[in-house]
């Protein structure tokens, strides 16, 4: 008879960093609740939330920090990265200055974080360029879910009037994330493309036996703001809506 033990799921601290306005939020919302907001709020000092990826003999429970872009919160950013076993570092292909301050941020984490940590390279927006080949998720991981959230399945990538308005070349950005060791996507939050693709290759590439099965959050020094409920998404002043799978 096959073994039913259900798996463990294991805890892994990930951070969100980039510059404002790249989609932070707006990928994590889309990881955990599929769902995508025009008008997003600018996140204040960071947002906590949590969801599941299943891969074929684990379960990888990410907690997310998702942290404010703007150079005033700044300075809070280490409390954030600090023991994180990944962190996803954010940039818009529309916007070449945000690949500058999304560098200085793998500088940063390879200077201060966690010597392990798993990075990953996002160019974000993807649907607002015309040259894209989009490749839907294939690889027999899955996140976990409410069913009622499956309409909104990702779709392809769709190019907008502003089709050039592309600023960084894929080439670029994936020779840099070579050269530096880092996982590399382009995504778009906005029509789902590659955001689960982001987490599940993070799920696969940790090295779990090397993290502890204990409470992360709390315990690896980062709190968690009042506000913020497990399984919710904090985008600034919008409210949270229905949990992930947790
Ligand atoms: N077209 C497009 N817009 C996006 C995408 N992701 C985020 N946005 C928009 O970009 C703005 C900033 O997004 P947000 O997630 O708040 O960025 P953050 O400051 O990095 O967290 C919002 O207006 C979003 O609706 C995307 O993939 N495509
Ligand atoms: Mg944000």
């Amino acid at each position: 008879m096959a073994d039913e033990t259900p798996m463990k799921a294991v805890q892994v601290k990930l951070v969100l960093l980039g510059e404002a306005a790249v989609g932070k939020s707006s990928l994590v919302l889309r990881f955990v609740q599929n769902d995508f907001n025009e008008n997003t709020s600018p996140t204040i000092g960071a947002a906590f939330l949590t969801q599941r990826c299943r891969l074929e003999n684990r379960i990888v429970k990410f907690e997310i920090w998702d942290t404010a872009g703007q150079e005033r919160f700044h300075s809070l950013a280490p409390m954030y990265y600090r023991n994180a076993a990944a962190a996803v570092v954010v940039y818009d292909i529309t916007k070449s200055a945000s690949l500058e301050k999304a560098k200085a941020w793998v500088k940063e984490l390879q200077r201060q974080a966690n010597p392990n940590i798993i990075i990953a390279l996002v160019g974000n927006k993807l649907d607002l360029v015309s040259d894209t080949p989009s490749e839907p998720p294939t690889d027999g991981s899955e996140v976990e879910r409410d069913e009622e959230d499956e309409e909104t399945t990702p779709k392809p990538a769709e190019s907008t009037e502003d089709g050039d308005s592309r600023q960084v070349s894929i080439a670029e950005a994936e020779t840099y994330a070579k050269e530096c060791g880092l996982l590399f996507f382009e995504a778009s939050a906005k029509v789902g493309t590659n955001v689960n693709e982001v987490f599940t290759e993070i799920a696969k590439a940790i090295p779990l036996d090397t993290i502890s099965p204990k409470p992360a959050a709390a315990a690896q020094g980062a709190r968690k703001p009042a506000t913020q409920a497990e399984g919710g998404v904090n985008l600034g002043e919008q409210q949270a809506k229905k949990g992930g799978c947790c």
